[in-house]
């Protein structure tokens, strides 16, 4: 891997120390990531130096932000329908099902055509693969034992379909096409889940600071269901005891104005019993995600 001392990387070990985390398991965590030791060691030696330093010098550094209640992000969210039960978006009208505030969830109806849902399968069927996960560790990629389904991405704007779908979700949602990462689509048979997890980057980890370069964190999720399994393949929020049915067209809507757990945004696909599941997922970023 490239062992460069990049300024994130500096920033995140500093931050590291800010939040209390001792110098060893900071090594530790590099050293995981795939740093040789003696070089890992070097880095943070020099840049704990140099930000001491810069402290004792008085001039101002750079500190921690250690988000507090008050402290989230601006997200993502629909303008809520004052009695009718639906939000006009322009080329649809979108029923809103329910609506959650803490977790911030929306289960939303008719977000996306019968003939949209089966033009997104064919267009992805052919380009499936095992589906990875960003690994935080590097900001590489990584098969992850607790997705077994096939997934692909496609680029933002490929297409017409895409175009459609991603500017109807911007209205819908009032947060820029150009702040969202290209459509994933996933397919899971008989027994595929998604183990429960975040969809945020997980800040303690040392390839955070890369990802985080390409728009920032993540900041909301739009899950669209493409299909209706037989049996299984909910959406689970543990943390709300909620359960949301996978209908064809629907969606689930989330948003997290942190990367913290306080956000109750845990989820997970429970796993498939009967049939198969399709879904297209839309990651919202907090800057253009390029
Ligand atoms: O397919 C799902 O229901 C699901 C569940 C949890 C999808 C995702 N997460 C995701 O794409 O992040
Ligand atoms: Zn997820």
């Amino acid at each position: 891997m490239n062992q460069s001392v990049t300024p994130e990387l500096r920033q995140w070990i500093v931050d590291q120390a800010l939040a209390g985390h001792q110098p060893e398991a900071v090594l530790g965590a590099m050293v995981q990531a795939g740093w040789t030791e003696d070089v890992a060691e070097v880095a943070l030696e020099d840049t704990l130096r140099d930000h001491l330093r810069q402290r004792a010098s008085g001039k101002p550094v750079a500190s921690v932000v250690v988000p507090t209640a008050a402290q989230g992000v601006r997200v993502p969210d629909a303008d809520l329908p004052v009695s009718s039960g639906e939000v006009d978006v322009g080329d649809r009208r979108i029923q809103v099902l329910a609506s959650l505030q803490s977790p911030r969830v929306l289960v939303l109806g008719g977000l996306l055509s019968g003939e949209e849902c089966d033009a997104l399968i064919a267009a992805a069927r052919p380009r499936l693969a095992r589906s990875l996960t960003v690994q935080t560790k590097t900001g590489g990629e990584e098969l992850n034992p607790d997705r077994t389904s096939n997934g692909m991405f496609f680029n933002r704007g490929e297409s017409e379909l895409l175009k459609s779908i991603e500017s109807r979700i911007a209205r819908l949602l009032n947060w820029p096409v150009e702040n969202g990462e290209g459509l994933q689509v996933l397919h899971y048979g008989p027994g595929a889940e998604y183990k429960p997890h975040y969809d945020y980057f997980d800040p303690v980890e040392p390839g955070t600071p890369t990802i985080l370069k390409r728009g920032g964190q993540r900041v909301a999720t739009l899950v669209m269901y493409l299909n209706q399994p037989e049996q299984g393949g909910g959406t689970t929020f543990p943390d709300a005891g909620l359960e949301v049915a996978p209908q064809r067209g629907n969606a689930v809507f989330f948003s997290y104005d942190r990367p913290s757990p306080a956000t109750r945004t845990l989820h997970g696909g429970a796993p498939v019993i009967v049939g198969e599941k399709w879904v297209a997922t839309k990651w919202l970023r907090e800057r253009e995600f390029v």
